[in-house]
């Protein structure tokens, strides 16, 4: 396979590896064989050479002192950080000869992967690794923490992860941001709104915190956390009310169009204000603002569907540009994901034909805590890799308990020591993302790209691929399927006549040009995949899976009496809990915040500033009060996945809790209720 590494210096395209929907394209510069500066990549078409500064400052997380070297062996309890070195053939040794063990006396079963997209390239995050546990038998994670509920949602009634093609919306002269802090998750939505705003365009953010994106936008709508459905059910009530749909595009792209009529005229705007606190004038400004502005785009967002209801939620605002017609208007539409576009042969690259007992055990990787100390048939041992489930997994001290078993075999493989590892039994040191050979597909944009390796793995670290190679030999799987290199995977993984939109994407081509657009036709014109192949306002198949057909506001589950409901979000400079650990990105995000409207402060007797302890029945933590009118009484947000390090109690995931949401097996973060008081901190 090519590779840049024997070219000591020089520029090199690469591409950012983070779980982010811009996927920017990048430039490495190398000197003596070390990366010296991370920039943008001037020629991609959609990031243009801009990237954030989480990633400008990446030279800072390569090459941290802390950065893992070699794989290590526990030697402390479980927990308290101490190993020891050891060489890569103990480590794999070690690894194998517990898991034939356990798969001797216990079956396959008792062994879990978790990971998620710490790499977002595909071979790293679902290759060979999906290959090696489904050989195994391993029982299977179900990947749902991230945006399973709103794209499950979606689906319903758009078929699956197909929006508007975020170039096009530079012709844009309405954007609502709907729950989704773009500013600091999704910079280039920004960037092309703001171009529009120059043409005219209007920027409304509907947030329950008035965040970077709030401030930026020309109108910011505060919401009740869990109340957007309603919303949009009222958005819908004016729309028809007043006679502002597309007759024409919902007879001919859509079906039960008179049935979401009749439910719409339920959520009169007197009724909605109650539930989501925006009031009676905003709701029909927004719904006329809508209904008359065109082309219109709504860029749907995760936070919003992190609740109990997430799936209905999404599912109900995506079906607000069939009323307007809007799928029909370049620039016009909405995106949840777009993934579906770039949908690669995902069978030929994890082979969940190599799975034989097709009723192995699924656990939801939302409620890890609970699987790890509640299955009657426990999991015995856990491979951690991409993902920090001790920080960003919800009820994160039954993770932890979970986690200290002393019969849990735990394995992370990692660039860091993470929260995590600190629970392990073997660490195993991962390469770098520009270390490797991936290619990556976008959930936003519609480029595919590749990455090739441009500096030597650090010191003895290994890929994910490599990783489970090697793991695969000593298990003794000697199907072919363990051979293939990484240039093989791609190719199987690209070969995919059923998905269209791929046409032309192939290996040769990405290493030719390094980015390749899919050939994306217009969303409505043909049939899209719902089962009728219309836009389903109203679906037979939500009924058949139990759910109201028609879209509909279901309140979040009451978790318990406390005042306050606590939405504990992304910030703007970690990445999940990425760069948390690396002293310049905390330098630049300073400290978490906990923000809190006035009214409320005042009755409890809290100032600006002041150490707050937050807790419920699942646990606490103490963040510094920012007090304002950025969050609605009743609500409290913080910001960022912050390492809990000695001494501070800033694990926010200590209160969230672990349902899973309305659809999609997603998580409920944003559901959970807490008390507050102000912590009186000694003098001295
Ligand atoms: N800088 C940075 N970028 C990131 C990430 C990061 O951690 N940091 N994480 C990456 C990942 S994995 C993802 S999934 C995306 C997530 O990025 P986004 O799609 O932006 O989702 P969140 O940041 O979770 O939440 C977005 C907003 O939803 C708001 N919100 C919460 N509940 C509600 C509600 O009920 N209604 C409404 N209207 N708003 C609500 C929150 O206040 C927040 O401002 O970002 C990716 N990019
Ligand atoms: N409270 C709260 N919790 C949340 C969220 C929230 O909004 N609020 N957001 C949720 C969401 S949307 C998501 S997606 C999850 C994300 O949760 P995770 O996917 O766990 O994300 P990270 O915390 O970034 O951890 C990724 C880890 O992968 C490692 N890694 C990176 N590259 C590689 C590689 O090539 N190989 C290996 N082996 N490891 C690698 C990184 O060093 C890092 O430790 O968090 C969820 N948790
Ligand atoms: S984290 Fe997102 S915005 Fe930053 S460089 Fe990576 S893809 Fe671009
Ligand atoms: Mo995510």
């Amino acid at each position: 396979m090519e590779s840049y590494i024997n070219q000591p210096d020089g520029i090199f395209p690469s591409v950012c590896s983070l779980d982010c929907p811009d996927q920017c394209g990048l430039l490495l510069h190398k000197k003596d064989g070390k990366i010296i500066k991370v920039e943008g990549d001037p020629t991609h078409p959609v990031t243009k050479g801009n990237i954030c500064n989480k990633v400008r400052n990446m030279t800072a997380r390569l090459y941290d002192p802390k950065r893992l070297k070699y794989p290590l062996k526990r030697v402390g309890a479980k927990g308290e950080g101490k190993f020891e070195r050891i060489t890569w053939k103990e480590a794999i040794e070690t690894i194998t000869s517990k898991w034939k063990d356990l798969i001797e006396l216990h079956g396959p079963q008792s062994i879990l992967p978790y990971s998620f997209y710490g790499n977002m390239g595909n071979l790293s995050a679902e290759g060979m690794d999906r290959r090696f546990f489904n050989r195994m038998g391993a029982s299977r994670l179900e990947r749902t923490i991230c945006n399973a509920a709103g794209s499950t949602g979606y689906k319903y009634t758009m078929g699956g992860s197909f929006g508007t093609d975020p170039e096009e919306t530079a012709h844009s002269k309405l954007f609502i941001f709907w729950g989704i802090n773009a500013v600091s998750t999704n910079m280039h939505q920004v960037t092309i709104a703001q171009q529009a705003r120059k043409n005219g365009a209007k920027i409304v953010v509907i947030d329950v915190h008035k965040n970077q994106t709030g401030r930026w936008a020309d109108w910011f709508i505060p919401i009740l956390p869990g109340t957007d459905a309603a919303l949009a059910l009222g958005i819908m009530h004016v729309l028809f009310a007043e006679n502002m749909q597309d007759e024409e595009f919902l007879k001919q792209y859509t079906v039960g169009a008179e049935e979401l009529k009749q439910r719409a005229a339920q959520y009169d705007p007197a009724t909605v204000s109650a539930i989501t606190g925006v009031s009676v004038d905003d709701i029909y400004k927004l719904a006329r603002m809508y209904g008359t502005i065109s082309p219109s785009y709504i860029r749907i967002g995760n936070g919003l569907q992190h609740h109990d209801n997430g799936g209905m939620c999404v599912r109900t605002i995506s079906c607000l540009p069939a009323i307007t017609g809007q799928w029909l208007i370049k620039g016009g539409g909405a995106t949840k994901g777009n993934s579906g576009y770039l949908a690669y042969n995902t069978r030929a690259l994890q082979r969940p034909d190599l799975l034989k007992d097709k009723s192995t055990r699924i656990i939801n990787m939302n409620a890890i805590g609970k699987a790890l100390l509640e299955l009657e048939e426990p999991i015995r041992s856990m491979f951690v890799y991409n993902s920090n489930p001790a920080i960003i997994a919800p009820d994160a001290n039954k993770v932890r308990m979970g986690l200290m078993r002393e019969d849990l075999f735990t394995v992370v493989h990692d660039l860091f020591l993470t929260e995590t590892a600190a629970y392990a039994d073997i660490v195993l040191p991962a390469a770098a993302s520009f270390e490797t050979t991936d290619f990556y597909a976008s959930y936003w944009h519609h480029y595919m790209q590749i990455q090739l390796p441009v500096v030597e793995t650090y010191g003895e670290s290994k890929s994910n691929t490599e990783v489970f190679r090697l793991l695969a030999a000593e298990m003794g799987y000697d199907e072919e399927v363990f051979k293939a290199t990484d240039e093989q995977l791609i190719e199987e993984a690209l070969d995919h006549p059923a998905n269209p939109y791929l046409e032309g994407i192939s290996l040769k081509g990405l290493l030719e040009r390094q980015y390749l657009k899919a050939s994306v036709k217009p969303i409505v014109s043909g049939s899209l995949p719902t089962p009728s192949g219309k836009i389903e306002l109203y679906s037979e198949q939500m009924f058949k899976d139990g759910f109201d057909p028609i879209p509909v506001y279901h309140p979040i589950v009451e978790d318990g009496d406390l005042p306050f409901l606590f939405v504990p979000a992304p910030n703007h400079n970690f990445l999940n809990s990425t760069f948390s650990n690396n002293a310049r990105h905390i330098a630049l995000e300073k400290e978490p915040r906990l923000h809190m409207n006035a009214s409320d402060a005042a009755k409890i007797s809290i100032e600006d500033g002041d150490m707050v302890r937050i807790h419920n029945h699942r646990g606490e933590c103490v963040l510094k009060a920012a007090v304002g009118e950025n969050v609605l009484p009743g609500v409290l947000v913080s910001q960022g996945l912050w390492a809990d390090t000695p001494g501070t109690k800033q694990l926010v995931n200590a209160l969230t809790p672990d349902r899973i949401s309305d659809m999609g097996g997603g998580a409920t973060f944003f559901s959970g209720r807490v008390d507050a008081e102000k912590i009186i901190v000694p003098k001295g």
